[in-house]
């Protein structure tokens, strides 16, 4: 079987063959070479560049322990894919295996099913069709720093998302061998760092059985073309495309389907958003009626401009971005050099699917020398566009607004 990668079978072998070469021993965390910091706009914003990380190339650090780890901005202005080495990461728990046997590793299915499951690594790879999906993976809270009033919880730059291409199986056809049982109303997703006597709850996320069968989500074993880094959840990690990546399980070894909703603080208590639009509301506003967080709304940046960057006058210099379009895909990207009186289209370059970035230019010739509020904004496929002033609740889920940038002619 070849794919794009050109890579069949031999890409199994190594994707299998990585988990052996993952014991890099000792805490993480306590390997400190940090080299520089770059300061996000907001209060609190200083983060030191670190190398520290496995697999990591040089990441924010928002986190050490359990780690938090912020890509660049600069990454994005590269390609419409985001390297594994530089892939955003996020943990809840601290009590993070440092090594994952691929070779002995199982993923086990059970609960409300006809028949239990544990399917090793290779079973998983050769029993089923294997399928693909470019999908942006974005934390919930990206941007969170950018909230005001400020709000508790990891303070994120717009860096806690990426694209990946995934490579793995449909949740659907795992959930099929099993034969899900009438009755049933959910599947329950948990990966390998539970188990750990702490204090926080062990982390478990759960989607509708209609969702899990739906054939859009996959058990992913492949990330660009890659095993998974460790951190991103090697062996195996959901893929829940057009939801924020809170669902998507890393190091998922342990699949239940269940009788009755979830009541897990993970899904009953945490990650609760206001069931309004864009998730707001007035700081302080009380009584309004929460929902589990679900589907991500559009996004568009700038990448290769920011407050501050020079440009030069009547010289034409190509603005460039990436958007999303969030549960679907992106129909337009609006460019303003005007602060938002005048919008042209972007020009939308090679779409990889409606999960995945799109990278977007648009050209600007300054004519005068002086400041010029840049603007951009997305609209999907559903008509939804992005909200002129941002969004805000006290979980500091879903940051949305129309992003600026204002640069200076000389
Ligand atoms: N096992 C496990 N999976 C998890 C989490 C976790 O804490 N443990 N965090 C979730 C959240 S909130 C996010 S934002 C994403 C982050 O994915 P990444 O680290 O690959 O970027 O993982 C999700 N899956
Ligand atoms: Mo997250």
């Amino acid at each position: 079987m070849d794919d794009k990668y050109g890579a069949g079978r031999r890409e199994l072998l190594r994707i299998l063959a990585a988990g052996g070469l993952l014991g890099f021993g000792g805490s993480w965390a306590q390997r400190s070479w940090a080299t520089n910091v770059v300061t996000q706009p907001f209060e609190n914003g200083v983060r030191e560049l670190t190398g520290a990380f496995p697999q990591k190339g040089e990441m924010l650090l928002v986190r050490s322990r359990p780690p938090l780890l912020e890509t660049p901005f600069t990454v994005f202005d590269d390609g419409v894919f985001t390297p594994n080495d530089r892939f955003f990461v996020r943990w809840h728990l601290s009590s993070i295996p440092t090594h994952v046997d691929g070779a002995s590793f199982h993923l086990m299915v059970r609960g409300m099913v006809e028949r239990e499951l544990s399917l090793s690594l290779r079973e998983i790879m050769s029993d089923f069709p294997r399928v693909e999906v470019a999908a942006v993976n974005q934390c919930a809270g990206n941007s969170r720093g950018f909230f005001n009033p400020r709000v508790a919880g990891g303070e994120w730059g717009n860096g806690a998302m990426g694209n990946a291409l995934w490579t793995g199986v449909r949740l659907k056809d795992i959930l099929d061998r099993a034969g899900v049982k009438a009755g049933a109303v959910q599947v329950r997703f948990n990966g390998l760092e539970s188990g750990v006597i702490s204090a926080t709850p062990d982390f478990v996320k759960t989607l509708s059985v209609d969702h899990a069968r739906d054939g859009e989500v996959i058990i992913a074993y492949g990330m660009n073309g890659q095993a998974l880094p460790l951190l991103n959840g090697f062996p195996l990690r959901l893929v829940v495309p057009g939801w924020y990546s809170t669902y998507w399980m890393k190091m998922l070894n342990d699949i239940e389907v269940i009788a009755r909703p979830d009541e897990n603080f993970w899904m009953a208590t945490a990650y609760q958003i206001p069931d309004t639009p864009h998730a707001n509301v007035r700081p302080g506003q009380s009584g309004v009626k929460t929902i589990p967080i679900n589907r991500m709304v559009p996004r568009s940046f700038f990448t290769n401009v920011d407050n501050g960057s020079v440009l030069q006058v009547a010289q034409q210099k190509m603005i460039r971005g990436i958007a999303f379009g969030g549960d679907t895909g992106v129909r337009k990207v609006l460019f303003s050099s005007d602060g938002g009186s005048s919008w042209v289209p972007a020009r939308l370059e090679r779409d990889f699917g409606k999960y995945s970035f799109r990278r977007w230019d648009a050209p600007f010739t300054p004519r005068r020398s002086g400041q010029y509020a840049l603007k951009v904004k997305a609209v999907n496929s559903d008509g939804i566009e992005q909200p002129e002033t941002p969004n805000w609740n006290s979980g500091g889920y879903m940051r949305n607004v129309v992003e600026s940038a204002t640069v200076v002619a000389g």
